[in-house]
């Protein structure tokens, strides 16, 4: 069996604990894809010392040329993509079609980044002094933690690496336990692209790696996306030690349908955004609310649909919905339905685990859809991250916008209506950080801000120029040029 390496300082290097943890398809537990070191605090430590290095030299760098490595990378990725759609859906499951969108994110994140290296604006404003200059520029920060989850296994890692690099900063890199093979080829790829090898070093391991890296001194900034549980631990080390942090966690997404929706394509929209990824997505469709007038008819539409969905191996083709990423999750999920049953919501369809045939060897769930969910109950409210619809009947949009609203999260919506002055009203009033208009919850592109309010983030946004602006750290200079002392606000007035 394959036993994989961790990068530290510049080489692979076998776990310095001895120990190991094996990576299984999710999808049929008996093939196993290798075994993946289980590194501790001691390997973060050389990982991190190596990267203050690497730090030193890749600050030195332009910009332009750091975007050269980065595009390099993209060329890779789009050479590569098919082959590592399909190790990530050996690895962690979902569709094949969806691995490569996965891949194409990264593509489009990498040749934003390249492009970026020849932008990172500053301003230069006038000075309110006589023959004085005024401007700000970015400067790098220093050794970035990356901590990401299994569901995008490429794309979330790029979001966060590739802009990190750009701007200047080295990287230790901790991807989820779920999915090591497609960050150990993410770091390869890095290397071939002609990244100087102590500027990335990849840390194999379980949450003590995680934990290492947040709590290292010299790790100057986190980026991390997934649990909110987490992801608030994360938070209390970084504001006790002042380190700059994104947090990207946890959502409870709802698509609306209003009376005068179109419903077939509002059908389309949250089969692909409640079922998509088996609802694995900070971005899926967890609530569907639905206007009264059209409630019955929709349903009826949704369960019949979502009921013809075909379970399987992502790799296989004709299949829609691959296993959830471990038993853990499927026992989550499991616990969420029980939760839905206890508290009075009509199972209208699914509600228990798929094991005929070759299902029984992996980590099935039947699409799941409740309906009669009372706003408020805990169905509605917590975060299940799997296969789990819950339908909402509201009597107005007013009411519908309440009910998206009223939830801890705040990271994506999404309204189905042809009415324009709805629409409007929908962007302006849903608490969200990016709200879909005739389109399900999920399919957010790389080149523009993405995040979410309330317990989803911390106010950061990943993708698109913003990101630019976590990873660097804005300097101001001045140039008196004038040959005198000049005081500001005093000589001038
Ligand atoms: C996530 O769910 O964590 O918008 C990321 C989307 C994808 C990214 C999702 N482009 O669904």
């Amino acid at each position: 069996m394959t036993k994989f390496k961790s990068f530290i300082a510049g080489q692979w290097v076998e776990s310095s604990t001895g120990e190991y943890v094996e990576n299984r398809n999710p999808a049929d537990t008996r093939d196993v894809i290798g075994l993946f070191p289980k590194g501790d605090a001691a390997d973060v430590n050389r990982a991190v010392e190596s990267a203050k290095k690497g730090f030193d030299l890749w600050k030195k760098t332009p910009a332009p040329a750091r975007g050269d490595v980065l595009r390099r990378v993209g060329d890779i990725l789009v050479r590569r993509k098919d082959e590592l759609a399909d190790l990530m859906t050996r690895e962690m499951g979902k569709p094949i079609a969806e691995t490569k969108g996965d891949v194409q994110e990264g593509i489009d994140t990498a040749y934003y980044a390249a492009t970026e290296g020849r932008r990172l604006f500053g301003h230069t404003v006038p000075s309110e002094l006589r023959n004085k200059w005024a401007m700000s520029f970015r400067r790098p920060i220093g050794v970035a933690g990356i901590i990401t989850p299994f569901n995008f296994p490429l794309a979330i890692p790029t979001w966060k690496i590739f802009p990190a690099l750009l701007c200047g900063n080295s990287v230790v890199f901790k991807p989820a336990t779920d999915v090591p093979h497609t960050g150990h080829v993410l770091v390869e790829i890095l290397l071939e692209a002609g990244l100087p090898p102590e500027v990335v070093q990849l840390v194999h391991g379980p949450g003590r790696v995680g934990n290492a890296i947040v709590n290292h001194p010299d790790v100057a900034l986190v980026s991390f996306t997934g649990s909110t549980e987490t992801g608030s631990k994360i938070g209390e080390v970084c504001g006790r030690t002042h380190k700059r942090l994104s947090l990207e966690m946890g959502g409870k997404n709802a698509q609306i349908v209003l009376n005068d929706a179109d419903l077939d394509l509002a059908l389309e929209g949250v089969l692909w955004g409640a079922f998509g990824t088996t609802g694995q997505r900070c971005t899926a469709t967890s609530r569907l609310i639905v206007q009264e007038g059209v409630h019955d008819k929709f349903v009826k539409m949704l369960v019949d649909r979502a009921s013809k969905l075909k379970l399987g191996d992502g790799r296989k083709k004709g299949t829609d919905v691959g296993p959830l990423v471990n038993e853990a999750s499927r026992e989550n999920v499991e616990r969420y339905v029980q939760v839905g049953k206890d508290q009075g919501a009509t199972l209208a369809l699914g509600g228990k685990k798929a094991t005929a045939g070759d299902l029984a060897h992996g980590y099935f769930y039947e699409p799941t859809i409740f309906t009669g969910v009372t706003a408020g109950s805990r169905l509605e409210q917590e975060e299940i991250f799997g296969p789990v619809l819950s339908v909402i009947k509201v009597k107005d949009f007013t009411e519908a916008f309440t009910v998206n609203n009223d939830v801890a999260y705040g990271l994506s919506s999404s309204v189905y209506t042809r009415d324009v002055n709805i629409a409007f009203q929908a962007l302006q009033h849903l608490d969200n950080g990016i709200t879909y208009v005739n389109a399900p919850t999920i399919g957010a592109e790389a080149h523009l801000p993405f995040g979410g309010v309330k317990a989803t983030g911390n106010g950061h946004r990943e993708g698109g120029w913003e990101v630019y602006e976590f990873f660097s750290e804005t300097k101001v200079g001045y140039v008196d040029y004038s040959g005198a002392l000049q005081r500001a606000q005093i000589d001038n007035y």
